[in-house]
């Protein structure tokens, strides 16, 4: 215990070392550091710091860790601490995107003030929501103040990472065919942000078409939760160019969000995911133990390996569970 509060201190100090090691002990799965880590979650948990949490979206190729790599190191040079946590649920089979990531955000992976953390590869989806909330708090107690979430643009990765933030920077490139499909996805409910990328080159002309057709409809979506407009940009990541437009509607943003209520609303609803994430894995895995389910799924296992319908044995499944809870 006293080693924890040495690492605590470590941690609250800024150094990364203790940073890397605090989150290593919070992914930890193993029954022995289950205890320090309730505590050390319990210690940091206390604190609650005015950072910004920015989800950043999109599918991969996009260009998201060449655009973060640009609006980190912009921070960075304005005095800012940045944590860059990717969330990648299918790194666990492939080491690729995170080699990529890394190889994208040179600058910052330099810095001294930027900090780096790919995806847990072992954790599945459920856990990763609780997971990344952990990270990001360990992350603002050793100073950082801008927490900065990549994830692949697809399924449920991105819903989850938006709900762990202030705002959402939703990634596109022009005539890949993904973008329709995104905007039919439902992809753009969650954005406070959209920038089409590589508007440069061969490319300019078409990406920046492609902002006007998506700012000509952006009326037509949801508002955001703080009640603005989600609003439509272009630029290119990979020259800087547009970038500072970007960064100061971020930066407007961000002072909105923290003037108002909002900011305070974002942190409890975050919390709550978290609250819920960390249930759900705990229910789930406690579920799965029970003596009485096992035995329950065996004699359905056994009834299907006999011939019986799933239609017939699903039923009667649910009835028990229903009358035993
Ligand atoms: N032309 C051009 N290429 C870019 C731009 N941004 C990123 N790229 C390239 O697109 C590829 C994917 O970039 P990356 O940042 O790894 O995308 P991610 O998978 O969304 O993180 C890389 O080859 C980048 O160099 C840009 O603004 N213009
Ligand atoms: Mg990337």
């Amino acid at each position: 215990m006293q080693n924890l509060q040495k690492l605590i201190s470590g941690l609250r100090s800024g150094d990364r070392l203790s940073l890397s090691k605090c989150i290593t002990l919070a992914e930890s799965e193993a029954s022995a550091h289950q205890d320090l880590k309730d505590e050390l979650i319990r210690e940091i948990e206390k604190e609650e710091y005015r950072t910004f949490r920015l989800a950043v979206t999109g599918l991969p190729g996009s260009g998201k860790s060449t655009l973060i790599d640009s609006l980190g190191m912009h921070w960075v040079e304005r005095g800012h601490k940045v944590a860059v946590l990717a969330v990648d649920p299918s790194s666990s089979f492939s080491m690729g995107s995170v080699l990529g990531d890394k190889t994208r955000m040179t600058r910052l992976a330099a810095s001294e003030n930027a900090f780096i953390r790919p995806s847990p590869s072992r954790l599945k989806l459920g856990g990763i929501a609780a997971h990344t909330y952990e990270t990001i708090l360990l992350c603002e107690a050793a100073g950082f103040d801008r927490i900065i979430i990549e994830t692949v643009g697809v399924g449920q990765s991105e819903t989850m990472a938006a709900s762990l933030s202030d705002a959402c920077l939703l990634v596109l490139v022009s005539g890949t065919g993904d973008d329709i499909q995104g905007v039919k996805k439902g992809i753009l409910e969650t954005a406070d942000f959209v920038f089409v990328n590589k508007a440069d080159g061969p490319t300019e002309k078409q990406a920046k078409a492609y902002a006007a057709d998506l700012q000509s409809i952006s009326s037509l979506w949801p508002r955001r939760r703080t009640g603005q407009q989600a609003e439509v940009m272009s630029g290119s990541a990979l020259g800087d160019i547009h970038t500072n437009e970007l960064l100061t509607r971020l930066e407007h943003f961000f002072r909105t969000v923290l003037n108002s209520g909002t900011w305070a609303m974002h942190r409890k609803d975050q919390k709550q995911e978290w609250f819920h994430s960390v249930w759900k894995e705990w229910m789930f895995k406690h579920l799965q133990s029970s003596a009485w389910l096992r035995s329950l799924l065996q004699q359905a296992e056994h009834d299907l390996d006999k011939g019986k319908l799933v239609s017939a044995i699903l039923p009667r499944l649910k009835q028990k569970v229903r009358e035993k809870f």
